[in-house]
């Protein structure tokens, strides 16, 4: 399990900024759009208490502070809690807060308390990165090539089913293969096939995973992953839009799935 680092974390409002103009430019929608149509749902202020948890590898320097730079960015009302744990679930309630975000090292969830709603950063993550790629404005057919198929990239990989596409998926697991072949009914995809893509869903937590013979010429590569799968050098050559954000676009889809 791959976790976040403060470095990972730095200026995450600008970095933020960015991702959502890049995520206008690319579907004419900005994050909040793509949020709204996803879930039907849209924030009104509600209180949202952020509570550090100290458990296994502890708490993320910038995490906390970041989820609060971000609850706010999406016009929600946040707070993060005195105390960590226990303590400051107890706290987050008694301060009246909605909605509880919080996180260890394998789950990152959010819980409306209001209507008994929970959201899990993993699939949330996969299913708004997968989305944005489906509503590439050039592309140039409906075949998605997905890398990863693990927590973010199955839930990513099946919306995009769910959805109509055609999807190429391909995972050195071949357990998770063998799920995504038979549950999902998605095509196998060697990565040596010299077949473009205009739309690329990457969800691995490795660096190079986008080899050259599978971009086409300004395609879109949507990637929650880190470090990013696509080098500056292929990015460069083929023109390719790049989405790629650290924390905010997963958790805003999370927040509006739990409203
Ligand atoms: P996971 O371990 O469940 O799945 C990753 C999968 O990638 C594995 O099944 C692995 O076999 C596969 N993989 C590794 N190398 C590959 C390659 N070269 N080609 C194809 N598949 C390959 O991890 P996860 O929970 O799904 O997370 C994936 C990434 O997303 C991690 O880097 C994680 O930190 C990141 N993440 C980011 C956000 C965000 O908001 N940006 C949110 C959640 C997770
Ligand atoms: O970064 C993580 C894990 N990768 C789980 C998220 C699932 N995508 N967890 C954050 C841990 C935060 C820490 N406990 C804190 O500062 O509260």
């Amino acid at each position: 399990m791959a976790l976040l680092t403060p470095e990972d974390l730095e200026n995450i409002k600008k970095q933020l900024e960015r991702a959502d103009t890049a995520v206008s430019k690319v579907t004419r929608l900005n994050v909040k759009e793509v949020c709204k149509d996803l879930y039907g749902t849209s924030p009104h202020y509600e209180s949202v208490g952020i509570v550090p948890v100290t458990s296994g590898n502890g708490i993320i320097g910038n995490f906390s502070d970041s989820l609060k730079v971000i609850t706010d960015y999406f016009k929600f009302d946040s707070f993060v809690t005195e105390m960590p744990d226990v303590s400051g679930y107890y706290e987050a309630v008694e301060s009246g807060a909605e909605i509880i975000l919080m996180a260890d090292d394998n789950t990152f969830l959010a819980h409306n308390l209001t209507n008994g709603k929970i959201g899990n950063n993993q699939p949330c993550t996969g299913i708004i990165y997968a989305d944005i790629v489906s509503r590439y404005r050039n592309a140039d057919s409906k075949d998605v090539l997905v890398l990863g198929l693990g927590k973010v990239g199955f839930p990513g990989a099946e919306h995009l089913v769910n959805k109509g596409f055609n999807v190429y998926g391909c995972d050195p697991e071949k357990s998770l293969m063998k799920k995504a072949i038979f549950k999902l009914g998605i095509t196998p995809f060697d990565l040596k096939t010299p077949k473009k893509f205009s739309m690329i869903f990457e969800a691995t937590p490795c660096a190079d995973t986008i080899p050259e013979n599978v971009l086409a010429e300004k395609c879109l590569v949507s990637t929650p992953g880190i470090p990013c799968g696509l080098s500056r050098e292929l990015q460069e050559k083929y023109n390719v839009d790049l989405l790629m954000e650290p924390l905010g676009i997963g958790t805003a889809s999370m927040l509006y799935s739990v409203l």
